[in-house]
């Protein structure tokens, strides 16, 4: 498997997240991906490479132009409001809720910070921008490779921050480019005529499916922490289907907290079944660990050796693949735990 990966993902490092009216340490950290770099190394899992240059173009056909030139300049413009500004990260405190207007672009720096986002969890650092940047060119060559005629038939976009709970015009959820949605598109544009995103993280992959809600030629499938109880609380319920040329593209698998690995699995094949019946030609995979058992901020209860299991389940679908790397915050356990997916799926 070729596996892209982000080789300047540390210059994104958020210091602290907002929760229950207390900054905490971020729970999203480099480490995480040191973790799985070292594990594939061990055990000598797939071919890594560096990602070229990211095609804006593609970005562009993904998230808004708005919020693209928004997301590059917005360390720039933190800087300028106050030069202090270099020793803390940006993070948003006013947001337009219903009854608001969506359709002004606020001058003031901190509305505008509100306006492209969701939560106080995702702190914009310095490095974000590039660290972002350089994930989503991961993401594009992932699907670039497979995509492309006689190329291998999976590769992993191993990067962070992560991705799939970054929208059209929105980052939260420690996400801002979407990766998943980004080599979904590319694998869209390789040729591929109907694509599957497969999203397996533990939280609703909320940015995805708002991407593709009103298309057809993708379909969006989450299996998740049901969303009445678990972040990001306000999508990922089961009546989400979809709508226009999308209806019945998009389904959400909430699954109780607590739930362990046979209901779980029980959801992820019906997700299968659903990718089965649209046909794709394609698959993204949201590869998310935070469903490991102990995962500081996730409740359900995979053991560690499951994860070989959903990569064998992953792979009966016989389909070009791209993993892209969502969350998992039990951080020494990520690596294993990615790489047991990996070899799962057959290397
Ligand atoms: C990609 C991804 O997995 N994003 C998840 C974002 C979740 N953000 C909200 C986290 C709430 C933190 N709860 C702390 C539990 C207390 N130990
Ligand atoms: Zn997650």
């Amino acid at each position: 498997m070729l596996i892209f990966h982000n080789p300047i993902h540390h210059l994104h490092a958020g210091r602290q997240e907002m929760f229950r009216g207390k900054l905490v340490p971020c729970h999203e950290s480099p480490a995480r991906l040191e973790f799985v770099l070292q594990a594939l190394r061990q055990r000598g899992i797939g071919e890594l490479r560096a990602p070229s240059p990211a095609d804006m173009a593609l970005l562009g056909r993904v998230h808004s132009p708005r919020y693209l030139d928004f997301l590059q300049g917005a360390w720039r413009e933190w800087i300028a409001l106050d030069p202090a500004n270099a020793e803390l990260d940006v993070l948003p405190s006013v947001w337009p809720v219903r009854g608001f207007r969506h359709d002004v672009t606020p001058a003031n720096f901190a509305a505008r910070v509100g306006l492209y986002s969701f939560d106080s969890g995702s702190p914009l650092t310095a490095g974000t921008w590039d660290a972002a940047l350089a994930g989503a060119a991961c993401a594009i060559d992932a699907a670039r490779a497979v995509g492309g005629a006689g190329g291998p038939r999976a590769a992993m976009a191993l990067t962070r921050p992560p991705g799939h709970h970054a929208g059209p015009d929105f980052f939260g959820g420690y996400c801002f480019l979407n990766n998943a949605a980004l080599a979904a598109q590319a694998l869209r544009e390789a040729g591929a005529a109907r694509v599957a995103v497969l999203d397996i993280d533990y939280h609703h992959g909320n940015g995805t499916q708002t991407i593709f809600y009103e298309r057809g030629d993708v379909l969006t499938m989450s299996v998740h922490g049901d969303p009445l109880t678990e972040y990001p609380f306000f999508l990922g319920h089961a009546d989400e289907r979809g709508a226009g040329a999308g209806e019945d593209c998009n389904l959400n698998l909430p699954l109780a907290a607590g739930t362990g690995y046979a209901g779980w699995r029980e959801a992820l094949r019906a997700g299968m079944r659903a990718v089965q019946d649209f046909r794709a030609d394609a698959l993204v995979i949201a590869l998310g660990v935070d469903t490991i058992e102990g995962d500081p901020i996730s409740k359900f209860k995979l053991a560690s050796a499951d994860y070989r299991q959903v990569g064998r389940d992953l792979a009966t679908l016989g389909l070009p693949a791209v993993f892209t790397m969502e969350g998992g915050y039990a951080v020494e356990e990520v690596g294993t735990n990615v790489a047991n997916v990996l070899e799962g799926y057959g290397g």
